[in-house]
């Protein structure tokens, strides 16, 4: 006798036994009838019958899973996650870092990743797929860079501290009191974005950062500054003599000062 068989899904018939084998895939879940027929060479019965498959849950799989990042502080993180699921279970998405990244979300149907107010460190993120049954996680490195200048002002900041602290002398001479002092660095600052603008570019330009080009043109003054003095009270007058009526001033002008003896009366 021989067997065969008429079947929509992937089995088949042992011609001489007549065993049914195959394994049905996602594809195939749900009821099929199937037709069997045996034959001795001149008549051949057949039998119909049904057989039903179900589904065996499959995990999702990341399809389009995050990479690295690497962003400047400031910028907002936005970026696509995405797992597909064998059984068109609906993928939802979670998000978790260590260390906790307040702000940092998904979403849980869309898998966008946002994080608009990004805080400067280094995270290992781990983003979650569940089908609802089984979950399969996937992790990235995310690394958020200080921006240079607040680099540079935190940095500098204990510095401008401690030297005004070493710097502000009192000497009484007879009737004068002659007092000496740092420039803080919020005067630096605002040097540099009210008249430093040039020198940023020329600093671009050369390959250099913003404060270049200004140290290098005050190197150029001779100590003294020419006798070109900048009274840094800018908001006012602060110990030893409280006053928030003083104002900021450049004093000492003569007609051979140039704009380098002014940056290095500032203090740059
Ligand atoms: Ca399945
Ligand atoms: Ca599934």
């Amino acid at each position: 006798m021989v067997f065969s068989l008429l079947s929509k899904v992937p089995l088949c018939s042992a011609t001489v036994t007549g065993e049914l084998t195959g394994t049905p895939g996602d594809g195939d879940v749900g009821r099929h009838l199937l037709v069997v027929t045996v034959t001795d060479g001149t008549a051949p019965v057949s039998k119909a019958f049904t057989i039903d498959v179900s589904n065996v849950n499959d995990a999702p799989e990341w399809r389009l899973p995050p990479d690295d990042l690497e962003l400047e502080h400031g910028t907002p993180l936005l970026m696509a996650v995405q797992a597909v699921d064998a059984d068109g279970d609906d993928v939802q998405y979670y998000i978790a870092s260590e260390p906790a990244a307040e702000g940092l979300t998904v979403g849980v149907l869309s898998g966008d990743v946002a994080w608009y107010k990004p805080r400067p460190g280094t995270y290992l993120v781990t983003v979650t797929a569940s089908d609802g049954e089984e979950d399969v996680d996937t992790v990235f490195d995310l690394v958020i860079k200080r921006a240079k200048v607040e680099d540079e002002g935190m940095g500098n900041a204990p510095l401008y501290a401690a030297i005004a602290a070493l710097l502000v002398v009192v000497v009484l001479l007879l009737l004068w009191t002659v007092m000496g002092g740092a420039v803080a660095a919020e005067m630096l600052e605002w040097f540099k974005r009210e008249y430093g603008f040039e020198e940023k570019q020329k600093a671009t330009d050369k390959g250099g950062e913003d404060w270049d080009h200004l140290m290098d043109l005050a190197r150029t003054s001779p100590p003294g500054s020419r006798g070109t003095m900048f009274l840094p009270h800018m908001s006012g007058a602060s110990c030893p003599v409280v006053d928030s009526a003083s104002m900021g001033a450049f004093v000492g002008l003569r007609g051979f000062v140039k704009p380098n003896v002014f940056r290095q009366a500032g203090g740059v």
